[in-house]
């Protein structure tokens, strides 16, 4: 596995206030020291190593640029309409479920199609590595969340797309018996989400298999869900069974719940309000006060650098 140089959205890692957040970098530093590079490291692989603290800090963003949310937060306050609708039913509600084995279906118009184990496929792509990104839902809330994961584009190369192949249609898993949310006509399930191949091509743009170097707990979208920092957190289509390549634009879920308030493109965006509510600020969870501190929300969620070239002439006031 490739360690990566610190990249200007990870978290300086002195910053972490979270005691696992600092075991999470003790265990990267752990890892640099005995050279394990090219080492595949599964998701169930990474409890336990700990060791060479203390962690380097990015300068580039000082300790106070970005604060991990708590554990505890990140997996109490969700939206996974597959185990209920208010945010703190999918914790208790997934309980249960046991998403595992699991196997990922890669299709459409590419070369390399496959059905493969979940634990296969991250030993293929090189393993995992950690990225803290900010998340901003579109009802104007927002986390720091210190995933583990892969760069969506490991996955591309290994699909190996045919020149057709414009856009990736991704899909939960369907199965109403243990996901019950799916019993009921809440979303037209299962829920899909979609990226054109620049947008998954991006650097940022990623496949999360963990949390805070745990392996990603059921209501977050395990065993795999995918993470685009600069869009709405509702293009992070959790527990995912199937990715296609596909030639036209796919239909997303809440696009078609509700056209004229979810797009396709669904970049963070503080100029372009949501029909029912301002995206000008957001209310930061766990950021203290009764309703949680609220911040301005910064264009494509502050990934500017990152993704602005991707939209060079499409008119970033439409929303799809
Ligand atoms: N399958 C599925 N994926 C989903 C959702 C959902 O209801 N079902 N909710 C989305 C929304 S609106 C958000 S904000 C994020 C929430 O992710 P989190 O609970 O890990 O913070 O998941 C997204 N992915
Ligand atoms: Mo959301």
């Amino acid at each position: 596995m490739l360690i990566r140089s610190p990249q200007d959205w990870e978290l300086p890692e002195s910053a972490a206030t979270e005691e696992k957040f600092y075991h999470l970098s003790k265990r990267r530093d752990f890892l640099k020291s005995i050279g394990v590079a090219g080492v595949a490291l599964a998701a169930r692989d990474l409890l336990g190593a700990t060791a060479g603290f203390p962690a380097k800090e990015n300068p580039a963003y000082p300790a106070s640029a970005l604060k991990p949310t708590s554990y505890d937060l990140i997996t109490s306050y969700n939206n996974f309409y597959e185990f209920g609708t208010d945010k703190d039913e999918p914790k208790p509600n997934s309980k249960k479920w046991k998403p595992e084995p699991w196997t990922v279906e890669i299709a459409g118009l590419i070369r390399n199609p496959v059905k493969i184990d979940v634990n296969d496929l991250i030993g293929k792509l090189g393993g995992i590595e950690q990225r803290v990104y900010r998340m901003r839902c579109v009802e104007a809330w927002s986390m720091v969340i210190p995933w583990d994961g892969f760069p969506l584009s490991k996955l591309v190369a290994f699909a190996d797309p045919k020149p057709e192949a414009k856009f990736l249609k991704l899909t939960t898993i369907l199965d109403p018996k243990n996901l019950p949310g799916q019993q009921e006509n809440i979303l037209r399930w299962p829920y899909v989400e979609g990226l054109h191949l620049d947008e998954a091509n991006n650097e940022l743009a990623f496949i999360a298999t963990g949390i805070y170097g745990k392996p990603i707990p059921n209501q977050n979208g395990a065993p795999l869900r995918l993470v685009t920092p600069w869009k709405y957190g509702f293009k992070g289509v959790k527990s995912i069974a199937k990715i296609e390549f596909v030639a036209e634009q796919p239909m997303n879920t809440w696009r078609v719940m509700a056209p004229r308030e979810y797009g396709f493109l669904a970049n963070v965006n503080p100029t372009v309000d949501h029909p029912r509510w301002s995206q000008a600020s957001e209310r930061i969870i766990g950021g203290g006060g009764l309703l949680g501190a609220r911040q301005k929300t910064l264009m494509f969620n502050g990934y500017e650098k990152q993704v602005a070239a991707l939209y060079q002439g499409v008119d970033l006031k439409k929303f799809y």
